[in-house]
């Protein structure tokens, strides 16, 4: 493909749609496209330098009358709108569907009235349209604004049938997996971190999300709690989030709150996570499960729900174990087989990172972006 210069839109906070965007956009710059990140803060992770990487701040305009409702979809659209002119963008790519494919839209309708074209891709990620997407008075400017995108793409098999049913797209939507680097994300080579938080004969039970109601995480402390009574082990929680205050309160309650490491947000995932022994993801909606993959890459089994993409990650049984959400008895017993039978946790261990690398690995999937961006200019 020709060098291009591509804008991104995307949530700067932690969290899935923000990560996938942010990597995405390193590749791109890394093999000489010009990528423009397009939001209101840096991205969590956009963490190295590369002369090709830009980011533009969209500053919302203010004023009294707004009260707390400062139309910021506006300030983005005149934003990308002023990225394509100054910067001759070919494409934009707006990560989760609200308001990102609408300002998008709005930017490109400017665009014409100068005589220029810009391409929109949407990557529709999860609760923007499980969730966000289905609230009355957001679903029918979802449906439109991922109608007149120009490509739209769904992080897996699930979301594209979701899409579809909910809002009747009549367009192809191409599925385009999460990824992950496997180099980055690998087993632990030094024990360092794990001696850390779980001494000689403690095992390590790992949750990372960013602290939502969707990922049940009172199930993540049942499940320890469980654990906790049957054997020695630890619970490592990363991330931060409106959940956050509440489990914290509930570890407490339980008197659980010696053997509970809160680690909040992290940059750096893939230094912790292989300090850990299994993985535990009980989320009530899960389009793909980005926390699990890059969990399976680190050589952990997976124990999670039975619901949304995660079946297209897991394979129940073989690369890791899925019930449902709130089966803390299903959870907890698999868990504590694998716990202490370390030979099998290994075998599945793993099965898991060969899976990860053979159909999520970060080349593969970059490949199938930058084929579609081929298709669109
Ligand atoms: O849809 C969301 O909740 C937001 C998004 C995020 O920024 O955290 O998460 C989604 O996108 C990830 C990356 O594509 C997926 O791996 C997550 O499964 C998905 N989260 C949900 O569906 C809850």
């Amino acid at each position: 493909m020709k060098r291009a210069s591509i804008g991104i839109v995307c949530y700067p906070t932690p969290g899935g749609s923000g990560v996938i965007a942010t990597e995405l956009g390193k590749s791109l710059a890394r093999i000489g496209h010009q990528v423009h990140f397009i939001t209101h803060g840096l991205p969590s992770r956009l963490d190295s330098f590369n002369e090709n990487l830009f980011f533009h701040k969209v500053e919302p305009g203010d004023y009294p009358v707004f009260q707390q409702f400062t139309p910021y979809s506006l300030s983005l659209a005149v934003k990308i709108r002023e990225v394509a002119m100054q910067c001759d963008l070919d494409i934009v790519h707006s990560h989760y569907a609200i308001p990102y494919a609408t300002s998008a839209f709005l930017a490109k309708e400017m665009l014409k009235t100068s005589g220029r074209d810009l391409k929109s891709i949407t990557t529709l990620h999860g609760t923007d349209i499980t969730l966000v997407g289905l609230m009355p008075s957001f679903h029918e400017i979802t449906r439109f604004s991922i109608a007149v995108s120009d490509a739209i793409t769904a992080v897996s098999r699930f979301l594209e049938r979701q899409t579809v049913e909910a809002f009747k797209i009549d367009k192809p939507i191409r599925v385009i997996h999460n990824f992950v680097d496997c180099n980055e994300f690998r087993p632990a080579r030094d024990t360092s971190v794990r001696q850390r938080y779980a001494s000689g004969d403690e095992k390590l039970l790992i949750h990372v999300s960013n602290f939502r109601k969707v990922k049940n995480i009172p199930v993540v402390i049942d499940v320890f709690s469980r654990l906790r009574a049957s054997l020695p082990c630890r619970l490592l929680l990363v991330g931060d989030g409106p959940e956050l205050e509440p489990t914290e309160r509930l570890v407490h309650d339980q008197g659980l709150a010696g053997d509970v490491v809160f680690l909040g947000d992290q940059e750096f995932i893939a230094d912790i996570l292989p300090a850990g022994d299994v993985f535990l993801l009980p989320s009530e909606h899960e389009s793909f499960g980005l926390a699990a993959l890059e969990a399976m890459s680190c050589g952990l089994p997976v124990v999670a729900s039975n619901i949304g993409g995660l079946h297209e990650v897991i394979d129940d049984g073989e690369t890791g174990f899925l019930f449902d959400p709130h089966d803390v008895n299903g959870m907890s017993e698999v868990t504590l087989r694998l716990f202490t039978d370390e030979t099998w946790r290994k075998t599945v261990g793993l099965k898991s990172r060969e899976r990860a690398k053979r159909d999520f690995g970060k080349d593969k999937i970059i490949g199938e972006y930058i084929a579609l961006y081929e298709e669109l200019v």
